[in-house]
């Protein structure tokens, strides 16, 4: 499909948009590609350009969005411009960090088996950078490694990939170049390409959902990359709840979930109440059918994807969210003593004389910090989210992070928040004396609720 003069058009245009950079060395050692490699699948066939709707079902990334496209000469073509963003990472807390087109991370690239693509990468950082396509097999000189695959894109300058994807699945891409700083500040975004013969079962919900880790110190605006192990925000695309949107599916969907992590070292065991699922792809390729099995937790190590699938068989508002009890909290200082079960009234009421707004926390635990600080009984510091959850329908979600919500719902015609489930089967609550006594239940069993096990502040034990 490929003649020699159109390798020889797509050699012109990369050559033109190298000259839009501030460099120009770039030009003569990378024009190279546009001979070696063509529009052929390895299959030996060639495919036009997959169309949404006739080629596939796309992708929806929450709180994000898909990479616009145009299609040149039977080529999708693609801009990423990596750049600052001013992100919001849940209402209360936003930092300045790194994304990709205006974005936190940046936007999912989505294409078809078969499909040549070719994407132009802008540098608006003050940093050289690179970009990798983790997971997706293509030739070397693509690969993105600065240093080793190419010479790093200079602030400024335009660099162009360009390939065609031999395979599907969920891919990610990353800047490879001071990996440390740039991955910590953002430069990450998700890769779907869909089967151009699926083997199995079209999804009829499918989610791309980023898996990242952040050290905002409090009163601080931009992302601290030096941090090696104490992460504070926790985010699914780029937020942490309460700023996840909700993932919506109408009952007796296929629905599809396709999960990628880039933190710096922490891998995340997704959680998903309510349902059994089946990991049927990483990032390597399909599962055989023959080695899937039931879980309810998918464990997402760093650098790589996990995708689940589910058929939603039972409505209602399901938790999703990382089993790491600490990933599941906003903004939480670590270096603070243990409180629980120690009664601080005493110490408080001297501390008083000195800061009268002063209140000791965390006594009971830290369920009640966030209800404290959004009633404004405790005053957080400015552009911070310490313990922050969210007002739920019955009482406060005392989760933060890592957390967001799958809500299926019975003959919906909108992907809308459908608000609040309303469990027709009922629900948890208070029992009734009647209920104790016809069972033989004895409430006040076990030890006395205050006054015991509490230790006076100052005491030695
Ligand atoms: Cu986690």
């Amino acid at each position: 499909m490929t003649s020699r003069r159109d390798a020889l058009k797509l050699a012109g245009l990369s050559a033109g948009a190298l000259a839009l950079g501030n460099g120009t060395a770039a030009a003569s050692t990378n024009t190279a590609y546009a001979y070696s490699t063509s529009v052929r699948h390895k299959s030996g066939r060639t495919y036009s350009p997959g169309q949404p709707g006739r080629d596939y079902r796309p992708v929806e990334t929450p709180n994000g969005s898909t990479l616009p496209y145009t299609v040149k000469d039977g080529v999708k073509v693609f801009h990423l411009v990596a750049e600052e963003v001013e992100h919001e990472f849940a209402p209360g807390l936003s930092g300045r960090c790194w994304g990709y087109n205006g974005q936190v991370h940046g936007p999912t690239i989505e294409a078809v088996e078969g499909d040549r693509v070719r994407i132009y990468v802008t540098n608006k950082l003050i940093a050289p950078t690179t970009v990798h396509w983790h997971g997706v097999i293509l030739n070397s000189g693509m690969d993105g490694v600065g240093g080793l695959n190419q010479r790093s894109i200079h602030p400024g300058e335009t660099f162009v990939y360009e390939w065609t994807f031999t395979q599907y699945g969920t891919f990610m891409y990353h800047s490879h170049h001071d990996e440390m700083t740039q991955i910590a500040m953002g430069l990450m975004g998700m890769i779907v390409v869909h089967p151009r013969r699926p083997s199995e079962p079209l999804p009829d919900r499918d989610f791309a959902l980023m898996l990242s880790t952040w050290m905002m110190r409090p009163g601080v605006r931009r992302p601290d990359p030096n941090e090696m192990a104490d992460f504070n925000v926790l985010t699914i695309n780029g937020k942490a709840y309460p700023g996840t949107a909700p993932l919506v599916a109408r009952t007796g969907q296929r629905v599809r979930f396709r999960i990628g992590n880039l933190s710096a070292m922490h891998h995340h065991p997704i959680h998903l109440h309510g349902y059994a699922f089946e990991e049927i792809m990483t990032d390597g390729g399909l599962v055989p059918k023959s080695a899937r099995r039931p879980e309810t937790t998918t464990l997402v190590p760093v650098g790589a994807t996990r995708t689940v699938e589910l058929i939603a068989d039972n409505p209602g508002d399901w938790a999703m969210h990382c089993h790491m009890t600490h990933h599941v909290m906003n903004q939480m200082g670590h270096g603070i003593p243990n409180m629980v079960g120690v009664d601080p009234s005493s110490f408080d009421a001297r501390v008083a004389s000195l800061l009268p707004a002063y209140m000791t926390m965390g006594q009971d635990g830290m369920g009640e910090m966030g209800v404290h600080i959004e009633s404004g009984h405790m005053r957080a510091p400015e552009n911070s989210i310490p313990m922050v959850g969210a007002q739920g329908p019955h009482d406060y979600i005392t989760m933060g992070g890592m957390f967001t919500i799958f809500k299926v719902r019975n003959g919906i015609s909108s992907y809308a928040d459908p608000g609040w489930y309303d469990d027709p089967l009922g629900m948890a609550r208070p029992a009734t004396a009647d209920e104790l006594r016809h069972d033989g239940i004895d409430a006040q069993v076990g030890a006395p609720m205050t006054g015991h096990g509490m230790t006076k502040m100052g005491d030695d034990h």
